[in-house]
C-alpha cells in the first residue's frame, strides 16, 4: 500500500467493509466532496495486520491513510477531510455554534445503530418477532428527535447535505430492518424523516456507497444467523 500522491488517489486509502454504515459515512463524505481515492476491503473475521497496525486500539474500519498516516472513527475523519482539503465542499458548517451543532447530532446518529441491533439481533423468531416494546419505543424516541433537529430543512444541514446527512443517510437505508423487526413504520411515526431517507436515497453520493433497504435486510438477517451461531 504506498499510498503515493501520483496515482489520483491523493494519497487517500480507506481501510474498509462495503456494508458497514460507519465506512459508508466515509464514501459518502468522499464522494460529496470529489475525492478520489482507494479501497482496501477488509475481512473482520480474520483481520489483517494493516488494519491491526493501523487501528490498534479498535481494530475497526473505517480508517482513513491518508499519505500512510491512519485516521480512525468515522466522525473523526469527517471532520479531518473538511480540515485536510480545505478547498473541497465543507460538510461542516462554519458557525461555531452550528459546527457544535452538527457535530452533537451526527454523534446522536449512532444511537439508531445500536437501538436497532436491539431489535434485530434477538436469539428467537425467525426475524419478523414482536421486538421488545422498551427498544422500540427508544426507537421511535430516538427517530422522533433526529425528525424534530431537522424540522423543515431539505437537510440537516439546511439546504445543503452535510455533516449530520453523511453521518446518518447510512442509517436511513436500515429503516425498513428497523421497521420489520420493530413492529414500525418510519413514514407513519415521522414523515418527516422518512421524507429526508427518500431524498438521501436519490443522492449519488449516497446510491453510489450504501446496499438499497431490501438488500440490507436480506445482509442483517444473514449475519445475525453468523453472529447467533457463535454464541
Ligand atoms: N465508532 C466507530 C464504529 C466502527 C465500527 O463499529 N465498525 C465495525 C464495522 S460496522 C467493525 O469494524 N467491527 C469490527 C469489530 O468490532 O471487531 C466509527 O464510527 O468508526
Amino acid at each position: 500500500m504506498s499510498g503515493g500522491e501520483s496515482d489520483g488517489s491523493g494519497g487517500l486509502v480507506l481501510l474498509d467493509v462495503f456494508g458497514s454504515p460507519f465506512a459508508q459515512r466515509v464514501r459518502i463524505a468522499l464522494a460529496e466532496k470529489g475525492l478520489a481515492y482507494k479501497r482496501a476491503e477488509q475481512d473482520l473475521a480474520a483481520k489483517g495486520d494493516l488494519l491491526r497496525r493501523s487501528n490498534p486500539v479498535h481494530g475497526k474500519v473505517p480508517v482513513l491513510l491518508h499519505a500512510g498516516r491512519p485516521v480512525c472513527e468515522s466522525l473523526a475523519i469527517l471532520h479531518y477531510l473538511d480540515e485536510a482539503f480545505p478547498a473541497t465542499t465543507p460538510l461542516l458548517p462554519a458557525d461555531p455554534y452550528a459546527r457544535a451543532r452538527a457535530r452533537f447530532w451526527a454523534e446522536y446518529a449512532d444511537r439508531l445503530h445500536f437501538c436497532g441491533k436491539r431489535l434485530w439481533l434477538r436469539r428467537d423468531g425467525g426475524g419478523e418477532e414482536a421486538a421488545e416494546p422498551e427498544a422500540r419505543e427508544e426507537m421511535v424516541a430516538v427517530l422522533r428527535a433526529l425528525e424534530a433537529e431537522l424540522g423543515r430543512k431539505e437537510f440537516f444541514g439546511g439546504e445543503a447535505f452535510g455533516y449530520v446527512d453523511a453521518a446518518a443517510a447510512p442509517f436511513a437505508a436500515w429503516f425498513l430492518t428497523y421497521e420489520r423487526h420493530g413492529g414500525l413504520s418510519v413514514a407513519e411515526e415521522c414523515p418527516g424523516l422518512a421524507a429526508w431517507a427518500a431524498r438521501c436515497s436519490r443522492r449519488e453520493s449516497v446510491a453510489a456507497n450504501v446496499y438499497p433497504p431490501e438488500k440490507v435486510y436480506e445482509l442483517v438477517q444473514e449475519y445475525k444467523q453468523w453472529v447467533l451461531g457463535r454464541k
